[in-house]
């Protein structure tokens, strides 16, 4: 910024992924804050982000890969690919008893924008799905549960765990030891899976591993890691029961995401209202 030739003072929208903290501090006459993402925990950590509008990105491109990532790990585990791969490496005919997808209830942690498509794709496929958020929500098939009483109710239901929360304060390591010994074992899985595309930040992954290793959970298809790019030496790269990918479960194309933010801006000079606003007491 000292060297892009600009004056700070000139620039009115800022559209940003991970700027350094007290970055956006130097533009003294912002008005609104554009994140090129869905979550905002990075720039809520930023104790000197200008107090203006802060837009997140909810854009169907964004949404529908999500969902896709989301499909295709629960039907991963629900179709035993981790087994069948491994027979096929050991070139062993073996095939065991494939259940219907409604034999497994999947339990999405996040109603929002993501949660929310991802449940009714699933539903589509016959899952039965429950979900969990902040205040309570009504979809189409999906038994929705809300705030601190609906948590245990939501997880003595879940075979799979599909988490899709903001991390904030509040669920800040959330996915631990406790919440994995509630879920559901009464189903053909057997030991629950986990699967987190929110954040790192939202798991403890000391207890996801020894969880695995003591048979609390069966398997973890994990997107998002505490420390990003994952370390060389975590024993996630190399764990067997452990679907690894490295933090694109929902790329965007940025043709998207640019055509979102220049309409908001379009509207917002012609004294529309901004969509998709953080609450930032809420921290999402
Ligand atoms: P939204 O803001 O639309 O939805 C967030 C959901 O989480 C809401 O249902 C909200 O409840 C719920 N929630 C928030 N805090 C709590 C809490 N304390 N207890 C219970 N429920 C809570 O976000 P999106 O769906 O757009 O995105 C979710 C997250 O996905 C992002 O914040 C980001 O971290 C992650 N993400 C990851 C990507 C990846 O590539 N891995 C890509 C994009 C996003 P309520 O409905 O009551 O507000
Ligand atoms: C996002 C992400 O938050 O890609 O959009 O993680």
């Amino acid at each position: 910024l000292p060297d892009s030739g600009f004056d700070p003072a000139e620039v009115h929208y800022a559209a940003v992924w991970k700027p350094h903290p007290g970055e956006l501090a130097a533009f003294p006459n912002l008005r609104v804050i554009f994140n090129l993402g869905a979550g905002v925990d990075a720039l809520m950590a930023d104790a000197s982000l200008p107090d203006v509008p802060l837009v997140r990105v909810a854009v169907a491109d964004l949404t529908d890969r999500m969902t896709e990532y989301v499909v295709l790990h629960v039907l991963m585990h629900h179709r035993q690919e981790l087994y069948l791969r491994q027979s096929q490496r050991e070139q062993r005919w073996a095939p065991k008893f494939q259940w219907a997808a409604n034999a497994l209830t999947v339990g999405i942690m996040g109603l929002g924008t993501l949660g929310e498509s991802a449940g009714l794709a699933l539903r589509r496929l016959g899952f039965r799905v429950v979900g969990w958020s902040r205040s309570a929500r009504q979809i189409d098939g999906v038994d929705c549960f809300a705030g601190a009483a609906g948590f245990a109710p939501f997880l003595q239901r879940t075979n799979i765990l599909v988490c899709l929360l903001p991390l904030t304060p509040d669920t800040r390591h959330i996915l631990d030891r406790d919440v994995f010994a509630m879920l559901n074992r009464d189903s053909p899985l057997g030991a629950p899976v986990l699967i987190n595309a929110g954040r790192g930040g939202l798991q403890n992954e000391a207890d996801i591993l020894s969880a695995l290793d003591d048979g609390t959970l069966g398997a973890a298809s994990l997107d998002v890691y505490e420390t990003e790019p994952l370390p060389q030496d975590s024993p996630f790269w190399s764990h067997p029961r452990v679907v690894l990918t490295p933090h694109n479960a929902a790329d965007t194309d940025p043709d998207e995401i640019s055509k979102y933010v220049a309409q908001q801006i379009v509207r917002f000079e012609a004294g529309g209202a901004l969509e998709n606003l953080v609450n930032r007491t809420r921290g999402y």
